[in-house]
């Protein structure tokens, strides 16, 4: 299974860290044959082209399975983030600036993804599963605890979320951004391996797999060094996040198989 963390608009880098783990070719096309990706949310601002990095996730997803593959994709906060700005606008929100659009814009919103979010985008977007079990792994984008809010089953947390962005419902979303900015919540040395623990045994998987949080900020290292996973909490979680848009190079890493 490989695995690529916050793309952030860093459409180039995706493609070359895409490349070069021969999941796709100079074209774009899927090369990747059988095997499973998972993009892990966040594909929108701080960075130029979030359109451009899901309008090539929906062809790749359509083409990994014609191959015998799949594609899969998460929904991060500046997923819920754009949508929010789009449909609530200058309504209020807790975020920054009081409103939707300023918490959006303040987060490095780019003014071109906005635009060219069309419904046919959107909708995609909101149909994106916030969980997923595959492999033997729990995939979240966040490294934090508050999708047991929402369910005590990944399909019930799914099943929750998406009713809630395809809701008109803003202070449901805002709660929603308020505890998807939460992070951080396995780091601790001592706590970090019981808390991840205790969400595993909750919707299963050996192993926690997440975003959301930059692997340089984690581990204390410079961006640029990052060029694979890490793996912490007693080997129980892994950051894939190589915070591309501080400067990280990307990567999309091969997990090995997880005995079922
Ligand atoms: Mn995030």
């Amino acid at each position: 299974m490989y695995v690529i963390g916050d793309v952030h608009g860093q459409y180039d880098k995706m493609t070359a860290a895409l490349c070069a783990a021969g999941l796709i070719d100079q074209a774009h096309q899927w090369r990747g044959g059988a095997a499973v990706l998972w993009f892990m949310g966040d594909y929108f601002d701080r960075g130029p082209d979030g359109i451009a990095a899901i309008d090539l996730i929906m062809a790749l997803q359509t083409e990994a399975t014609a191959a015998g593959g799949r594609v899969g994709a998460l929904i991060g906060n500046h997923d819920v983030l754009i949508l929010a700005a789009q449909r609530f606008a200058e309504r209020p929100s807790g975020g920054p600036g009081g409103t939707f659009l300023s918490a959006w814009r303040q987060n490095g919103g780019e003014e071109q993804d906005l635009a060219r979010l069309t419904p046919a985008r959107a909708d995609w977007l909101r149909a994106l599963p916030a969980l997923a079990l595959d492999g033997g792994r729990l995939l979240a984008h966040a490294d934090a605890t508050f999708y047991q809010v929402y369910g005590r089953t990944v399909a019930a947390v799914n099943r929750r979320i998406r009713d809630i962005l395809h809701s008109h419902d803003d202070r449901a979303w805002d709660q929603l951004l308020d505890y998807f900015s939460q992070r951080r919540a396995f780091q601790d040395r001592d706590l970090g391996p019981a808390r991840v623990g205790r969400v595993l045994a909750l919707y299963g998987g050996r192993q926690l797999v997440h975003g959301h949080t930059p692997i340089a900020k984690l581990a204390g290292c410079a961006p640029r060094d990052v060029d694979g996973p890490l793996v912490y909490a007693g080997g129980l979680a892994i950051d894939v996040d190589a915070g591309m848009y501080l400067g990280g190079r990307g990567f999309a890493a091969c997990l090995p198989e997880e005995e079922k």
